[in-house]
């Protein structure tokens, strides 16, 4: 199983509710009217964007059946926009040999070698999604009015996408579309569409530099997955042919020191340790210093996350900034926040929190496998615009994705007809 596909398991896992919910919209006000004019079809009235991606459902007088990659593109730009979605960024590359510049190097320690460009990715995608109409079932639509709309909003926002959010994604989902018949797919992959142009700004794998090390801080409060991301990104960085030093920081809890040796050993990097309840700020300076010595390319700083104890909290890493500053007075290179997903809305005042204790300059977003509430990201995008790193969809080494907008939105969404 590829990895993206593993991803896309695990995350469809986390979208039931969404899934589902669109689809009891739909049948709640919708029918199986014998053939909708209203989508597939050009629209009667003069509407601005091109209707959405027909489907090559239940069409008594089937045209050629689309096939996945014929000629003709089956997915008529899907979701129209004014502006076109140019492809996005490249995916973030298992960085090369770093070229000798001081430039930001291209990313990234979190790709996960796939070698299918986006582009390829979202037409394979999207020709999916229209070439594999659900057999001969009638298909269910409904005219898209403030009810419905109403209840897709809410809908987003039991997904923990924010008030505001939904607001936006239904509002824009909706323009130039009232009344029309929408099927539960084009409803998905509209929100997909939607969900994905918030995302595509903030999907920027962490920034590699030249600089060596290059120091990285990873702040979270207690759970959040700090260590385990440590361990999962140290052995990104390794297989990317970059040499890594650990530092453990939480110096709070005796465990939290074990659990990062075991990753370090699974990873191949050095931990540095120190007793527990020793101070963090010298410890990260002797990592430093280490660092330094080996030559190695980046230092990943764990810390703890004592929340309730904020102004402690913001001391300890104060100083452990201060101390490293020494050394370099560019670093931390990369502050990095890691959220849990399954904390929901919480996640956005857990931002606003660190923001105020570090200066965060990315996100990674843990548990998206296995829970409901990835809608957040959404929000965490709309409102804040840090850049996600990478999500963690599982405890295990690998289970460290770069974030790919589209997926997630398809994925959240259910956009995609399952294989
Ligand atoms: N399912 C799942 N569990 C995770 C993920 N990341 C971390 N965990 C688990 O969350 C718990 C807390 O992680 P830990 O790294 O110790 O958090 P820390 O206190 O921030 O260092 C551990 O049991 C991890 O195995 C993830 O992406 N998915
Ligand atoms: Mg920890």
């Amino acid at each position: 199983m590829s990895f993206f596909n593993k991803l896309k398991s695990k995350l469809f896992k986390s979208s039931s509710k969404l899934d589902e919910g669109i689809d009891s919209i739909v049948e709640e006000g919708g029918d199986t009217a014998p053939e909708d004019e209203g989508v597939a079809r050009p629209d009667p009235e003069p509407a601005p964007p091109p209707v959405p991606a027909p489907e090559p459902e239940p069409d008594p007088g089937p045209p050629p059946a689309p096939q996945p990659q014929p000629g003709p593109p089956p997915a008529p730009d899907p979701f129209p926009r004014p502006e076109d979605p140019a492809p996005a960024p490249p995916p973030p590359e298992v960085p090369q040999e770093t070229p000798p510049s001081e430039a930001p190097v291209a990313p990234t320690p979190i790709e996960i070698p796939d070698d299918s460009p986006p582009a390829a990715r979202g037409s394979g995608m999207i020709g999916r999604l229209f070439g594999r109409g659900a057999a001969a079932a009638p298909v269910m639509r409904r005219p898209l009015d403030d009810d419905m709309l109403e209840q897709l909003e809410d809908l987003l926002i039991t997904a923990d996408m924010g008030v505001e959010t939904a607001g936006r994604v239904t509002a824009n989902m909706a323009e130039g579309r009232m009344g029309r018949r929408l099927s539960t797919n084009e409803i998905k992959t509209l929100l997909a569409q939607e969900i994905a142009r918030i995302m595509e700004p903030v999907a920027r794998p962490l920034p590699l530099y030249s600089k060596k090390p290059q120091v990285v801080l990873v702040v979270g409060v207690n759970g959040s997955g700090k260590t385990t991301t440590i361990g999962k990104l140290a052995s990104q960085f390794r297989a990317a042919g970059k040499s890594v030093v650990i530092a453990a920081g939480d110096t709070f809890r005796a465990a939290a020191v074990e659990q990062l040796q075991v990753w370090g050993e699974r990873a191949g990097v050095p931990v540095m340790t120190a007793p527990q309840g020793s101070d963090p700020a010298s410890l990260a300076f002797e990592a430093m210093t280490r660092a330094e010595a080996d030559g190695a390319d980046l230092l990943m700083i764990d810390t703890a996350g004592r929340l309730q104890n904020r102004a402690d909290l913001m001391e300890e890493l104060a100083k452990i900034v201060r101390v490293i500053r020494k050394k370099d007075p560019d670093a931390p290179h990369n502050t990095v926040l890691v959220l849990d997903a399954t904390t929901g809305q919480n996640a956005l005042s857990q931002v606003e929190t660190f923001q105020k204790l570090a200066d965060v300059s990315g996100l990674v977003m843990t548990k998206l496998d296995g829970t409901a509430r990835g809608g957040v990201l959404v929000a965490l995008a709309d409102r804040f615009g840090l850049p996600i790193h990478a999500i963690g969809v599982g405890e295990q080494i690998d289970d460290l994705a770069p974030f790919d907008p589209e997926e997630f939105a398809s994925a959240l969404t259910g956009a995609e007809s399952r294989a």
